[in-house]
């Protein structure tokens, strides 16, 4: 998977990169790219974005500003290059993140994620340039580059080799083998502590009815 981020704020990700399953999966050959606007933009001064027409409050992120973006890193026409490739505009409004989602992204072998900022995208942005727009949920952040870790951290995970065990992904939380639902309650040692037991069949060593033990607590969770 290669993912390149379009940003005003490339050194926001240092501290995502430095986690171990995201390092993991860059040593397995997964890439994250980062493109800074600022250094695309064929305006004075560094200018990325304006006034809104029709006023209100906030700046918005310029069309011809993302354009000479994509086009300098990619060397195509941005309206040709979200046919080839998806390419996600990050935005409150967007479809709303969850497992289906993440799997149907993490077998892409590539994407492109847009960071807005401040009141967001020119609407041509999204019009004509992404293929589609993604929220991490209905509430609203300062800008792309969170929602962008979050959908960074949930499609690396998915890929084999980010996690210590290869199971460790099929079987979470929403995932198809859970059908959908909330995981399965986990403990470890101490078997017992200030009166509070481990459920029985966890230390019983019979992995039918701890398999069996597990679904049903998933499902009651649903
Ligand atoms: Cl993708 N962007 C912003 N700015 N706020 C959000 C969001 C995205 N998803 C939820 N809130």
């Amino acid at each position: 998977m290669r993912i390149d981020i379009f940003t005003l704020f490339p050194e926001a990700f240092e501290w995502f990169e430095s986690q171990r399953h995201v390092g993991n999966a860059l040593r397995a050959g997964h890439r994250l790219a980062y493109v800074n606007y600022r250094e695309h933009t064929p305006l004075s001064g560094g200018q990325v974005d304006d006034t809104p027409f029709g006023g209100g409050a906030g700046m918005v992120l310029r069309v011809d500003v993302v354009e000479a973006a994509l086009r300098g890193h990619y060397g195509a026409d941005p309206v040709q290059l979200r046919r080839e490739r998806r390419v996600l505009a990050l935005t409150p409004g967007g479809r709303v993140l969850d497992d289906e989602f993440v799997d149907e992204l993490a077998q892409e072998p590539a994407l492109t994620l847009l960071c807005g900022r401040y009141e967001g995208f020119d609407e041509r942005i999204l019009e004509h340039f992404a293929s589609d727009r993604v929220s991490i949920g209905r509430y609203v952040l300062a800008g792309g580059e969170l929602p962008a870790m979050v959908l960074c951290d949930a499609i690396l995970r998915k890929q084999p080799g980010a996690l210590g065990h290869a199971d460790s992904a099929a079987e979470e939380s929403f995932s198809r083998a859970l059908e959908g639902a909330p995981e399965y309650p986990h403990y470890t040692r101490p078997a017992e502590y200030r009166g509070w037991p481990v459920p029985e069949v966890l230390l019983s060593g019979h992995h039918a009815n701890i398999r069996e033990w597990r679904l049903e607590q998933s499902r009651r969770r649903a």
